[in-house]
């Protein structure tokens, strides 16, 4: 680049990589969750608003089809002051709003930042899907991906982006475990070797220690975050997947 280009805005003077610094390192954590129907997703982050709304200034968006179910179900569970819960009604297959075209969650995330800066905290639940869900880097900055027990013991053997490559994989309802015949350390073997040594953690609301093991996680990825030691990572799109005879490849519209 000729020596005369340069101009107050690209000139590399302290204040403006100062400047640049604090840009990358938002202090907002943005922290996804998804997984199939009836994992446990809004559970979960009604658990971790519990535990860390005390210390946190936290934020909520929830993503279902048709409604806004799960953010009425976090409102009353009243874990959160009721306006740091947003819902985002996504009117087609969930992972479109996550991943494909990720405007309507990127403005109710923003929106809150903004209106209840500092916010330290922001979860984003991804509507019930299969194993396929994963979220786009450029919506948030780490996920959670849940699996419960008692939709068997061999899922975490499936694979898939989420499995394999969310920041963490939960293994949820572990306390459901005797009554659907499943052995939760194997699975939770499983999904390890699954996923290349990132952590899994084994998940019940009745459990205080994994609610406590679960909460550092948050801690320790809210820390790394900060300091610029956490880079989000892509676990990767979705399978290729159509809706049914009438949808022959990708013709419900969006594609992949
Ligand atoms: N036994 C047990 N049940 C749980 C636990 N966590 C959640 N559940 C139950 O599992 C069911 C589904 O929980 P949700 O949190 O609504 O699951 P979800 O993944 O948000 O569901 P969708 O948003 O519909 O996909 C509810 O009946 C919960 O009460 C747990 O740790 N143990
Ligand atoms: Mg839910």
């Amino acid at each position: 680049m000729p020596e005369n280009t340069a101009s107050p805005e690209n000139t590399a003077s302290p204040e403006n990589t100062a400047d640049r610094e604090a840009g990358a390192a938002r202090r907002t954590l943005r922290l996804g969750v998804a997984g199939p129907v009836g994992t446990g997703k809004s559970s979960l982050i009604a658990t971790l608003c519990r535990e860390l709304s005390g210390g946190l200034s936290m934020a909520v968006v929830t993503n279902d089809i048709y409604t806004d179910e799960d953010a009425r179900f976090l409102r009353s569970a009243g874990v959160l002051a009721e306006e740091r819960i947003r819902a985002v009604e996504t009117g087609a297959c969930p992972h479109t709003a996550i991943r494909d075209d990720i405007t309507a969650n990127l403005d109710a995330v923003e929106d809150m930042e903004e209106e209840f800066a500092p916010v330290d905290l922001v979860l984003v639940e991804s509507g019930g899907d299969n194993l396929t869900a994963t979220f786009s880097p450029a919506l948030i900055d780490a996920q959670i991906f849940c699996l419960d027990v008692a939709g068997g013991g061999d899922v975490a053997r499936k694979g898939g982006p989420g499995i394999g490559g969310a920041d963490l994989l939960i293994v949820n309802k572990s306390d459901l475990a005797p009554h659907v015949g499943v052995d939760v350390e194997q699975m939770v073997a499983d999904a390890e070797k699954a996923r290349d040594g990132r952590p899994v953690l084994a998940l019940s609301r009745t459990d205080a220690a994994s609610v406590a093991r679960l909460c550092s996680w948050v801690r320790e990825v809210l820390a790394a975050h900060r300091s610029g030691a956490h880079t989000p990572q892509d676990p990767g799109p979705m399978a290729p997947h159509s809706h049914g005879p009438e949808d022959a490849g990708h013709g419900h519209g969006h594609g992949h």
